[in-house]
């Protein structure tokens, strides 16, 4: 068998991120873009480490006749599933969709409405934002992709591609664990910088803020506790440190859409928190704090 052809739903930073990487590697990639983009291919920009790489990569719309095997989706949380509505039309019976979004129960929705997909899900930390110019990145950060399915042992035979692709590449046999733990640190370093207006790592610069940040970071290790993620719970302090320092001269993606008057991602990130504190009886007041406070700005 062939190398899959995957089909791009998101063309922000990790969308082209994993484009170039997955078309460099083999892959046939499409990027699905809106119903009035008229080039059928476009110049992909990938920027790392002061170097530039482009490839030309094919794009369709969803009024193109196109039949989807593979669909890699890396829109906003809160685009997904109205993204994936868009493009149903397109997908094969039992489709392999790849959700690498922020946020949690996506995949459980998007199974609910199509009971036929092969939903799988990932999470990444690598670093990536755009640079202007419509496909052009700067990589950011090196961090890790981790893929899987809860419960699944063996990985599917697509996953191979992606191995060679991306590295590190990790089949999770705990991917609900992983993307916890991204939501934790999300949950404590994403909205806070947003509501100050500040870089990552002003979060252990200042005095007020470090304050904040071990406030947090006791409450949400609290509920992942209680919500059964033990580990997490316990690295926290340390994960949120280490990922502060990592990325001390970014500006958190939350405090980015709140500069450019985007709407965040704030009801699945620290909102997907609340409610597992809801279903627990945790009255969360911090976090609580922040998701108003950030509601309150935009959306
Ligand atoms: O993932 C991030 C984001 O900005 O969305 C963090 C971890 C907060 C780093 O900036």
């Amino acid at each position: 068998m062939g190398a899959p052809h995957w089909h791009i739903l998101g063309a922000g930073a990790m969308g082209c991120l994993y484009a170039h990487a997955l078309q460099r590697s083999g892959c046939q990639i499409t990027l699905v873009m809106r119903r009035n983009m008229q080039q059928r291919t476009m110049p992909l920009v990938v920027e790392r480490d002061g170097l530039l790489s482009e490839i030309a990569v094919r794009v369709i719309t969803p009024d193109d006749p196109e039949v989807i095997s593979h669909l890699l989706v890396t829109t906003k949380a809160y685009d997904v599933h109205s993204a994936v509505a868009g493009i149903s039309h397109l997908l094969a019976p039992n489709a392999v969709v790849l959700l690498l979004v922020n946020g949690m129960g996506l995949a459980e929705q998007l199974g609910a409405h199509w009971p036929h997909l092969d939903i799988y899900c990932g999470t990444s930390t690598e670093g990536a934002y755009a640079v202007g110019g419509t496909l052009h990145i700067r990589h950011a950060g090196r961090g890790e992709t981790r893929i899987g399915r809860q419960g699944q042992q063996v990985p599917p035979p697509w996953f191979a591609q992606w191995t060679d692709a991306i590295d590190p590449c990790i089949w999770d046999l705990q991917i609900v664990t992983a993307q916890w733990a991204k939501l934790a640190v999300n949950c404590v370093i994403n909205p806070l910088p947003a509501i100050r207006g500040c870089v990552n790592g002003a979060l252990a610069q200042r005095p007020e803020l470090a304050a904040q940040v071990a406030t947090l970071c006791d409450e949400v290790a609290h509920i992942s506790r209680v919500a059964g993620y033990a580990e997490v719970a316990a690295s926290l302090p340390q994960t949120v440190a280490s990922v502060i320092a990592s990325t001390a001269a970014n500006r958190s993606s939350m405090l980015q859409d709140m500069v450019h008057g985007r709407r965040t991602e704030i009801d699945y990130i620290t909102g997907y928190l609340l409610q597992v504190a809801d279903q627990h009886g945790i009255a969360a007041v911090h976090n609580r704090a922040l998701f108003e406070a950030i509601k309150k700005r935009v959306h």
